[in-house]
């Protein structure tokens, strides 16, 4: 019985069943989490889907940006790039029930208590409790109804800080842009996304989320996280696992293993 966390699939099926048949992976027994973007831009969005959801509870994901994207291009919000190479999946006969399944789940997965896994990672001034708050808030108006206007209104880079007066769609853009999108932090903690160079050529005003201070975590809690995949994996801290190895780029796929902190990977 062994827990995994994969980084980001972005439709690369033949490479997901690649790592899960080097990992021996067997859904009676196992659990396979993911770091979100399991669809765009690979070459089978569809197969990925179908068979992360047929794992059924064996299965835990939280959602990414090019997820959120999906969501807004089947509604029509948005066009679909062909670069995002998603048409076999939006044109599927069962894409409603693909879409209601990928709509249930969370910006943020609590493990084990201190192990916090998302998309992009934890917003410096936030605790590993607020960030299940904030997951939370954007979840019930993910899984409601009239949830299309939630996806209608959450494009836009503003707000760039967190205060904790903010409210609606400010609240929520500021929630979903931190968990799905962020990637460097201003020095006072304000959002900045014109920058996705590796952290060694960053300009000196900004910096990595996971190198500002957070006085919220704790030092025996963890953040697992994909996103960035120039990073290729290194953090230089232990409390910070990146798992987006850039297999949709050529490089690799990579699974932590929960039970005795080994990362597996395979070769594009
Ligand atoms: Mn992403």
């Amino acid at each position: 019985m062994t827990d995994y966390v994969v980084g980001d699939i972005q439709g690369c099926y033949a490479g997901l069943k690649q790592l899960l048949h080097t990992i021996d992976f067997n859904p009676s027994k196992d659990h396979l989490y993911a770091v979100g973007d399991l669809v765009a831009r690979g070459e089978d969005s569809l197969g990925v889907i179908q068979l992360c959801y047929g794992l059924g509870d064996s299965f835990t994901s939280v959602l990414g940006n090019h997820d959120l994207h999906l969501l807004a291009i089947h509604h029509g919000l948005k066009k679909a790039k062909p670069s995002d190479n998603l048409d076999a999946l939006l044109n599927h006969k069962h894409i409603n029930k693909y879409i209601d399944w990928l709509r249930a789940w969370p910006l943020a997965h609590c493990y084990n208590n201190n192990t916090l896994i998302t998309h992009a990672g934890l917003y410096p001034s936030w605790s590993i409790a607020q960030a299940n708050m904030m997951s939370d808030e954007i979840h019930a108006q993910l899984i409601h109804k009239k949830y299309p206007k939630l996806l209608a209104k959450m494009y836009g880079n503003q707000p760039y800080s967190w205060h904790s007066n903010l409210a609606g769609m400010e609240r929520n853009r500021f929630i979903i842009n931190a968990f799905t999108r962020m990637r460097y932090v201003s020095t006072h903690g304000a959002l900045d996304f014109a920058s996705k160079m590796h952290p060694n050529d960053a300009p000196n005003t900004v910096t990595p989320w996971f190198e500002h201070f957070n006085p919220q975590l704790r030092p025996h809690q963890q953040v697992i996280f994909g996103h960035w995949a120039s990073l290729l994996g290194v953090t230089h801290q232990a409390q910070f696992i990146a798992l987006d190895t850039g297999y949709v780029w050529g490089n690799k796929m990579s699974c932590l293993n929960l039970t005795d902190h080994t990362i597996i990977a395979v070769n594009a």
